[in-house]
């Protein structure tokens, strides 16, 4: 494959912002050194070089995102949990039916322009496979597990393992990672649970699951009471949870698992995930739209737990730009100082997220895989210390994207 040389004023390594160095590489990552050592060792190479004041990343990494919900605008209720799970199961059918590769495609087009590289796609019924081996990005395929009724469970079962199946067996060039979702405690029944958290063992697929989103969830696993209380009786016929906190918690002791909001567990919880190797996809914007409040990252902080920030899908959300929700995430946690929150910010949607997701990219360094999004800044920023900040306060779309070593048309 043929080298490039990429020249831009800063690029992110290990967290800091290097100055006046390149980039040499092909499908990966080959050295970072000066441009003319570079030059030197690599005559052949094409040099590429970026407008004034650019800062080269990784490409973004976006872990949580339900593409099959692309169509939603004003259909599902926003405001509160349980009326928007209610307005969920009216619309649901109608929403995804509607949703063609059209609109998936375009989903995927919002997120490369913001620089998104990466994506995790929830999938409950595996309609956008084909979209995902068609995006230029990679894909991390959550095959998404749901149905708490003992009745129905190896029907879903069978129909889940088809689905995983069948991502598994994407052309290498479709970039696709099989992956596995379990949807939520209250959703799912423990004892396929069990299966699916060993066919992720057993294939060392990234495994993820909602968790803990909302006040309702807390208080039905808890109490068995509460507004799921009416929600099971009226379309499932039944008033008993299927599982609780400590025995879901427990399912996945044996495997680091990527648990979604965790915004109603409390610190113990929180501290006995961060014990097993676990980790959070914080989904701001998604928390505040569905009433179901602010995840405390003081918290993962002080137990070292690493997050990333990820979009949620449009069920939940008006836009599946990064720089939009980390803008969010910024404002949520206003209690948090300014310029150091906007440097771990980058870090959970770069380095972070691909430890987490066992990728091989998310950092410019030797031997990774080169995916790079360029992001051209106003001016050189008067602080070094700042440039992150200003990163995410300045930037709508990124301007360049490679992935793989290929420039990607935006
Ligand atoms: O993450 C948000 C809110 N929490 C839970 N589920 C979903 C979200 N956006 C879409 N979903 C999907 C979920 O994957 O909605 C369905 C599942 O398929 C809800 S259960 C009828
Ligand atoms: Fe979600």
């Amino acid at each position: 494959m043929q080298m490039k040389i990429l020249v831009s004023d800063y690029i992110y390594v290990s967290g800091e912002f290097l100055k006046h160095k390149a980039v040499a590489f092909s499908d990966v990552i080959e050295e970072i050194n000066s441009v003319d050592a570079l030059r030197q060792k690599y005559p052949q190479a094409t040099l590429i070089e970026t407008a004034p004041h650019s800062v080269l990343y990784p490409g973004f990494i976006n872990s949580h995102v339900h593409l099959e919900f692309s169509a939603n605008k004003t259909a599902l209720k926003y405001g509160d949990f349980m009326p928007w799970l209610d307005s969920v199961i009216r619309y649901r059918d109608d929403l995804v039916g509607c949703c063609d590769n059209v609109m998936m495609l375009e989903a995927c087009r919002t997120m490369l322009a913001s620089g998104i590289s990466t994506f995790g796609a929830i999938s409950s019924f595996g309609n956008e496979l084909g979209v995902c081996e068609k995006t230029p990005q990679r894909v991390v395929f959550f095959n998404e597990l749901i149905g708490s009724n003992a009745m129905y469970a190896d029907m879903l079962y069978n129909d889940f393992m088809q689905r995983v199946d069948s991502s598994m067996s994407c052309k290498k060039t479709s970039l696709i990672t099989a992956a596995i979702a379990i949807h939520a405690p209250y959703s799912v029944h423990p004892i396929v649970l069990q299966k699916a958290v060993g066919v992720a063992k057993k294939h060392k697929l990234p495994l993820s699951a909602h968790f803990l989103e909302s006040q309702a969830e807390r208080e039905w696993l808890v109490h068995a009471s509460g507004p799921f209380k009416d929600f099971f009786e009226q379309h499932f016929k039944t008033s008993t949870p299927v599982t609780n906190i400590k025995e879901f918690m427990h399912s996945f002791d044996t495997y680091p698992t990527h648990f979604t909001h965790a915004v109603q567990a409390n610190k113990e919880e929180l501290s006995y995930l961060a014990s097993k190797g676990h980790s959070i996809a914080h989904c701001p914007r998604s928390n505040r739209y569905l009433g179901c409040g602010r995840l405390a990252i003081e918290t993962l902080r002080e137990l070292n737990m690493p997050y990333t920030v990820a979009t949620d899908g449009l069920s939940s959300n008006d836009s599946l730009n990064i720089f939009d929700e980390l803008r969010a995430t910024l404002m949520l946690h206003h209690q948090a100082p300014l310029a150091k929150l906007a440097h771990t910010l980058m870090a959970s949607v770069t380095s972070d997220a691909a430890d987490i997701l066992g990728l091989d990219t998310g950092r410019i360094e030797t031997g990774k895989l080169a995916d790079f999004a360029i992001v051209t800044l106003n001016e050189i920023p008067k602080r070094e210390e700042e440039i992150a900040l200003w990163t995410i306060l300045h930037t709508q779309n990124v301007a360049a994207l490679f992935i793989n070593g290929e420039e990607v048309t935006l």
